[in-house]
């Protein structure tokens, strides 16, 4: 599928969920370990009762960065530091650690050590990071499971900016490793940025950058260094490239100046040989290197001949301390376009005078020209990045504080709700990026009874009620750990004018349990009502159960919430509600599996949650065949299995609705061909698939009623809970 246009009209979400190039189409000899993982058996060496936040709460905090701060000076002869430290290196391998992260979908990121493992190991632009990460094997053995690789990687950046008298905002630990590649949707492409990928925005062909993409070539963390498509002279076109993919970072343009100017006050860029000079990444290396790619002869390492992007030298006289020289030097000369040994674009100042020359890496007594990526250029050419680089040149506090916050926002945007963060050194400020929640109370058990009696009747509907209870928990995604029932958003803009959501009808239901739910939060109101609803709806079909709610959420309010950030969260399709707002490029099914995968649902949670909701009549109105179809049920509003009995059943036949463009089906009566129920995509793969058949048959078949039953409410409870760091 070489279909590339960004062309989806809506911005955000996930439109191509979890398709695309995997590990195993880039390396067939991979050794294929997924077999062991089948069946549910896990890669976690730790197991499920290991808890993270324990083991981290008794780690040795302070004596853990005295050795990452002993370590940033302590160079390896098999990989020297330049300039005799290390914390540049350990900033970019931060950097792009967290630099994965987009708003599309929440994936990618900081939060789970992905850089250890393919495709992230060995992607262009993470060339030679593989060292960064060995150098700290020792300190994470020492350390063990009291600090996760995650939680290393990014306090290990902010150690080196602390060594380098760099501003430092803050940091959380949380991050649990994951020990597999996780499964995320990096594009389609075939060839890596330096094998001659083309550029993913080109406006003359019409091409936007793909939702939920954020990089602008397979195999890059952002943009391309040298320039749109390796352009140095397009301008225009690489500032548009850093407005593109930073804000699907969730930066905007004074934080996208000061990460980059921060960043580049420290370090080098490595581009001192031919790229054909050396091995390949660590994916495909030999055995014998150990998991080492890109392999250098051993006396040009020590030399200092390294090349990794390409580009060759430092930005500033002094690489390995923070200050302001980086727009010093930026303003003060006219650059000019020269090509790297390596044989790279980029811009060298003219004749610089010798205090702006660089030290050399290796020989502090040698000076060599500084230099600028075209990336870089870009915060001077663009008139909207000039005007800050120029604040920012003559307000060094003003850039200090920029920085560290851009920094902390960067290292921290995919964690969620600060309840997440651990340590002694979280920042007390609450920081509109972390969605602040106001704690919630725990109401007595006769006010829960009483407001659930109340609810039900009051008149509102069992479909409305777990409706309303839908919207409000399903925008959680434990990608980024954003949405979910906690604060009550879904009464907020933007979530509340969401046409998934049903606007009209959730205002009035939600303002009917705002008039009934006395001292409870809306936030418990809301989910309260739900569980009273099917606690109802299971009674009408025969069954006894209680669907258990843990109260204590909070009601954040609109200054607590900044509604652009919660536009991604928007969902184009929600196949659990039956809803559809523009049809992808991927089948609509797919679009339902992503869903459940942030949802963290299993396939029988996924499948119990899709046939209880239709059961329910918890249909979104916006389908073609309004709030009725799916509903494959003479008796919605009652939890039943009707909907796999009657899917399942050989007495229909199916046929595509005409204008439906392949998502809307009519069932017909086998025998006199009399309509019977409509249904879309995501109803009828529960039957046409036979995965999900199975599963469906399990809970169609006689004896399989209470399965089902208990299936669906726990999947439920899950959902409703999905979000509650704080309980957790
Ligand atoms: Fe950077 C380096 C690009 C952003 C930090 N970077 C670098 C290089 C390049 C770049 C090319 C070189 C590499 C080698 O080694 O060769 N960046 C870039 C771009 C961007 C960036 C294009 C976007 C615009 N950075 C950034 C940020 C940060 C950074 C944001 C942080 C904050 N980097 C960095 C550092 C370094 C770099 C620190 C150095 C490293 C060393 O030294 O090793």
């Amino acid at each position: 599928t070489g279909e590339m246009s960004g062309g989806c009209p809506v911005h955000g979400g996930s439109m191509r969920g979890l398709l695309g190039r995997t590990n195993r189409d880039w390396w067939p000899d991979q050794l294929q370990l997924d077999i062991l993982t089948q069946s549910g058996k896990s890669a976690d060496p730790l197991g499920e009762d290991f808890d993270y936040c324990e083991a981290f709460n008794a780690l040795d905090y302070n004596a853990l960065k005295a050795d990452l701060t002993a370590l940033m000076t302590d160079s390896q002869a098999w990989w020297p530091a330049d300039y005799g430290h290390y914390g540049p290196f350990f900033i970019r391998m931060a950097w792009h650690a967290a630099g994965t992260y987009r708003t599309g979908d929440g994936r990618g990121g900081a939060s789970s050590g992905q850089q250890r493992f393919a495709p992230l190991n060995s992607w262009p632009d993470n060339g030679n990071l593989d060292k960064a990460r060995r150098l700290l094997w020792p300190i994470k053995q020492k350390y063990g499971k009291h600090i996760s690789w995650a939680d290393l990687f990014i306090l290990t950046g902010n150690v080196a900016i602390e060594s380098m008298g760099g501003p430092v905002f803050g940091f959380g630990g949380g991050r649990k490793d994951v020990y597999e590649p996780e499964t995320v949707y990096w594009g389609t492409e075939e060839q890596w940025v330096n094998e001659g990928v083309a550029t993913r925005i080109r406006p003359d062909e019409g091409k936007a950058l793909e939702n939920p993409l954020a990089a602008i070539q397979m195999g890059l963390i952002y943009v391309n260094p040298e320039g749109p498509g390796g352009n140095p002279h397009d301008a225009e076109g690489m500032a548009r490239d850093m407005r593109e993919t930073f804000s699907r970072m969730a930066m905007n343009d004074e934080e996208t100046v000061a990460l980059t100017a921060g960043g580049h006050a420290f370090g080098k860029a490595h581009g001192a040989k031919p790229a054909d000079s050396f091995g390949g990444a660590p994916e495909s290396e030999h055995l014998a290197l150990m998991g080492f790619g890109w392999l250098t002869d051993k006396d040009e390492i020590e030399k200092g001949h390294i090349t990794t992007s390409g580009i060759e030298g430092a930005w500033t006289p002094n690489p390995t301390e923070w200050g302001n020289d980086y727009f010093r030097l930026l303003f003060k000369y006219e650059y000019e376009l020269v090509q790297s040994p390596a044989g790279a674009n980029q811009w060298q100042p003219i004749n610089p005078d010798p205090e702006d020359m660089a030290p050399d890496a290796r020989d502090p007594s040698k000076k060599v020209p500084t230099m600028m990526t075209t990336a870089d250029m870009a915060l001077k050419r663009d008139p909207e990045y000039r005007k800050i680089s120029e604040r920012f040149r003559d307000d060094q506090a003003a850039l200090d504080d920029a920085f560290a916050r851009a920094w902390f926002k960067l290292c921290h945007r995919d964690m969620g709700p600060k309840v997440r963060y651990m340590g002694p050194e979280v920042p007390s400020e609450d920081l509109i990026w972390q969605d602040p929640v106001p704690a919630g109370s725990t109401p007595s058990s006769g006010t829960v009874s009483d407001f659930k009696s109340k609810v039900l009747g009051s008149g509102l509907s069992v479909s409305e009620l777990v409706k309303a209870a839908w919207a409000s928990a399903s925008t959680f995604r434990n990608s980024d750990h954003r949405g979910g029932a906690n604060g009550a958003r879904v009464r907020l803009a933007p979530q509340k004018d969401w046409a998934a959501n049903d606007p009209e009808e959730l205002s009035r239901v939600l303002s009917k349990l705002d008039e009934l739910r006395g001292e409870l939060s809306m936030a418990d109101a809301i989910v309260l009502a739900g569980a009273a609803a099917i606690e109802k709806a299971a009674k009408d079909g025969g069954f006894d159960v209680s669907v258990d709610v843990t109260t204590g959420r909070g009601d954040a309010s609109q200054e607590q919430t900044d509604a652009e950030s919660f536009e991604p969260l928007e969902p184009f399709a929600d196949g659990f509600r039956n809803y559809l707002k523009t049809k992808a490029d991927v089948k609509t099914e797919d679009m339902l599996v992503d869903k459940a995968h942030l949802l963290g649902l299993s396939i029988p949670e996924m499948t119990a949650l899709v046939g209880g909701m239709r059961a329910l009549g918890a249909i979104s109105k916006h389908a073609k065949h309004g709030n009725s179809i799916g509903v494959l049920t003479d008796r919605p509003g009652t939890l039943s299995n009707d909907f796999f009995v009657n899917l399942l059943s050989m007495d229909t036949e199916w046929s595509v609705i005409d204008d439906s463009g392949d998502e809307e089906f009519q069932g017909r009566c086998r025998k006199t061909g009399a309509d019977k129920w409509t249904a879309t995509r995501t109803d009828l793969v529960f039957g046409s698939n036979s995965q999900l058949r199975a599963i469906a048959e399990v809970f169609a078949e006689s004896g399989g009623e209470q399965k089902f039953v208990d299936t669906f409410v726990k999947a439920w409870t899950k959902v409703m809970d999905a979000d509650r760091a704080d309980i957790a």
